[in-house]
């Protein structure tokens, strides 16, 4: 397969920011280098007054001596030119978590059921992504639908993370704290 220009990645067309609202649940990731979320990743996005969409999301890290921690985290996302892509900026509740500011794009969402989410930390030389991560979320705790599995392997091919997404487990440990 071509190797894809993130510039000519497609993305959601006339993506609407209230129908994202609510709760979605990772079902799968693929990881940026460095520090992120392991699993139990719960994302709940929100629209306020003014339009401005913000998110919380959880999930499960291992900090120094092996302390498993639920990892609170915020984001608050600047719109673009495209109405499915963000700026998001984000930190933690807690000192210890890096904060930073990422690209957010909605590569696709039927809102009811999946949703495709990518971002490109560091583009090559050659327009390619060197460093990036994305999660497939799901309205389910249990999953994907089956029907909408091959969307998903489509897309996550058109972004070319294919091969490199791993399972979100959801083992209820964020679900206490
Ligand atoms: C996203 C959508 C909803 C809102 C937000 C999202 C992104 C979350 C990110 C999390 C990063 C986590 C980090 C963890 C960390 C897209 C789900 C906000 C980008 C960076 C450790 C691990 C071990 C340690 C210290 C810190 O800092 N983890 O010793």
């Amino acid at each position: 397969s071509t190797r894809q220009h993130v510039s000519n990645i497609q993305v959601m067309q006339n993506f609407d920011r209230s129908r994202y609202t609510g709760r979605w649940y990772a079902v799968a990731k693929k990881d940026p280098v460095g520090l992120f979320l392991l699993d139990n990743v719960v994302a709940q996005f929100s629209v306020d007054e003014s339009g401005k969409m913000t998110a919380i999301a959880q999930g499960r890290v291992i900090i120094l001596n092996n302390w498993e921690m639920c990892a609170n985290m915020f984001g608050t996302f600047e719109d673009t030119p495209d109405p499915a892509k963000f700026k998001m900026r984000y930190w933690g509740a807690a000192a210890y978590l890096q904060s930073g500011n990422d690209d957010h794009w909605v590569i696709d969402t039927d809102y009811d059921n999946y949703a495709i989410h990518y971002s490109c930390r560091e583009v090559d030389l050659d327009g390619t992504c060197l460093d990036g991560y994305s999660f497939i979320f799901s309205r389910h705790p249990t999953g994907l639908r089956p029907e909408d599995q091959k969307i998903v392997t489509d897309k996550k091919k058109e972004i070319c993370f294919l091969g490199k997404y791993r399972r979100v487990s959801h083992t209820g440990f964020c679900e206490s704290s």
